[in-house]
């Protein structure tokens, strides 16, 4: 979803980080929430992360989005560059991601970063989080979210076992 004024930004560290925070896209979409994707790295294009984050609040932004394995520093330097909520979401890596969750969750005080899980699950969490956030200030998301959760309920409680 490319607009000019997206209400959340959505970073991942390599385009190779798609296949799991295409969930927090899908997520964003259902809920209506505007969002811009770009696969930017905190090692590998640090200008241009600087730039975009620190303009982000000017734009209208209120929740960025990071997602990078290995040595993850993706969302800990973009909370450097902003007010704005931060939310970390650890790529699985060649360590089975353990690597990107303590190098995104374990930021100095004074500089945080809200951290999820590894992979999809803290993919598609960070994007309600996100969605949360947001409704707290539009009621409207707020009843699609309260949706979102009685929907939820009702698949759990309508399963049959074999
Ligand atoms: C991180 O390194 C990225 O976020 C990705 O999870 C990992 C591997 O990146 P590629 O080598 O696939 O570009 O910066």
């Amino acid at each position: 979803m490319a607009v000019d004024n997206p209400q959340v930004i959505v970073l991942m560290g390599s385009k190779s980080d798609w296949d799991v925070m295409q969930h927090t896209s899908e997520t964003l979409k259902r809920f209506g929430v505007t969002h811009e994707c770009r696969a930017l790295s905190a090692h590998r294009t640090p200008a241009a992360v600087m730039e975009l984050v620190s303009a982000a609040e000017d734009n209208g932004t209120e929740v960025i989005i990071a997602a990078a394995g290995g040595a993850a520093h993706l969302a800990g330097v973009v909370a450097a560059h902003t007010l704005l909520p931060v939310l970390g979401v650890p790529m699985a890596s060649a360590l089975n991601g353990l690597d990107s969750l303590l190098s995104t969750v374990q930021m100095p005080a004074g500089i945080p970063v809200g951290t999820l899980a590894i992979g999809k699950a803290g993919a598609t969490n960070a994007a309600l989080l996100a969605v949360a956030i947001l409704a707290r200030k539009q009621p409207e998301l707020r009843e699609k979210l309260q949706a979102f959760r009685d929907e939820q309920t009702q698949n759990v409680l309508s399963v049959t076992l074999p």
